[in-house]
C-alpha cells in the first residue's frame, strides 16, 4: 500500500476544550459520533491515520488530537512540530470559543513560524442552529483576516467534516514547499502503525512521515 502513497501529511487540531475536536476526528476516521457521556473517557489518542484520495492520488493523513491538555493551555512545541496543516476549531454556539481563537493563533504563530503552513478556521456544531452565536459571515471574515481557510461543520451529523479536511489537504498539496523535501526531517521520530485498512492509531511525540514516504518537514 505504501508504494501508492504520494505523501504523508501531519494535520492537527487546536481550539478550546469542548468545541468538538475529538468528535470531528472520530467522525473523519471512524465515521461515528460518541454520546457526550462517552467522549471524555474514550477519546484522547495521540493521532489517527487515514488515507485520503484526491484526484486519483492517495495521501496518508495523520491527524493529531490533544488528550485534553488544551484545557490547561499546556500544548508543547512537539505537538506542533512538522505540521503542514492546522485546524483552529471553535463552537458556533459558544462565542467565547470564537474569541479565544485569537490566542490559539498567537500560540500557533509562536510554535509554527512557517508562513506557508495551511490554516483553517472551523466552526463546529452547526446542527445546533437555534443556539448559534457566531454567524457564518463573521467566521468567514475572521478567517480571511488571518489568512486562513474557513469551513463550518457538524461532527454530530457529519455535515462537511470530510469536505473540510479534504479542502485542507488539497491546499497542502498546492504548496509543495511544505512537504516535498528530499532529506528526512531530524525534527521528530515517527512511530506510526496502521492497521490493514490504514486507518488508525498510535503515536509518539514528534512529527514526520513513515515507512520511507516523504517526510513532513516544515520549519516549525
Ligand atoms: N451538537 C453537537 N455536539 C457536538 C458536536 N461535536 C462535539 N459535540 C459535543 O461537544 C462535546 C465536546 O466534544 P469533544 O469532541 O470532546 O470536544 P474537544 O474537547 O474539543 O475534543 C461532547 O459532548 C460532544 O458530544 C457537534 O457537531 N454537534
Ligand atoms: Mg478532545
Amino acid at each position: 500500500m505504501n508504494k501508492n502513497i504520494e505523501a504523508t501529511f501531519k494535520l492537527l487540531f487546536i481550539g478550546d476544550s469542548g468545541v468538538g475536536k475529538s468528535s470531528i476526528l472520530l467522525r473523519f476516521t471512524d465515521n461515528c459520533f460518541l454520546p457526550p457521556e462517552d467522549t471524555g473517557a474514550t477519546i484522547g489518542v495521540d493521532f489517527k491515520v487515514k488515507v485520503q484520495r484526491i484526484q486519483d492520488k492517495k495521501y496518508k493523513v495523520t491527524i493529531w488530537d490533544t488528550a485534553g491538555q488544551e484545557r490547561f493551555r499546556t500544548l508543547t512545541s512537539s505537538y506542533y512540530r512538522g505540521a503542514q496543516g492546522v485546524m483552529l476549531v471553535y463552537d458556533v454556539t459558544d462565542r467565547s470559543t470564537f474569541t479565544e481563537l485569537e490566542k490559539w493563533f498567537d500560540e500557533l504563530n509562536t510554535f509554527c513560524a512557517d508562513p506557508n503552513i495551511v490554516k483553517m478556521v472551523v466552526g463546529n456544531k452547526i446542527d445546533m442552529a437555534a443556539e448559534r452565536q457566531v454567524s457564518k459571515e463573521e467566521g468567514d471574515t475572521y478567517a480571511k483576516n488571518h489568512g486562513a481557510l474557513y469551513y463550518e461543520c457538524s461532527a454530530k451529523t457529519s455535515l462537511d467534516v470530510d469536505q473540510a479536511i479534504k479542502a485542507l489537504v488539497s491546499e497542502i498539496i498546492q504548496r509543495p514547499t511544505l512537504w516535498k523535501k528530499s532529506a528526512p526531517s531530524s525534527s521528530g521520530s515517527s512511530n506510526l502503525f496502521s492497521n490493514s485498512n490504514g486507518n488508525t492509531r498510535v503515536g509518539s511525540n514528534g512529527g514526520g512521515g513513515a515507512d520511507g514516504e516523504p517526510f513532513s518537514n516544515c520549519a516549525c
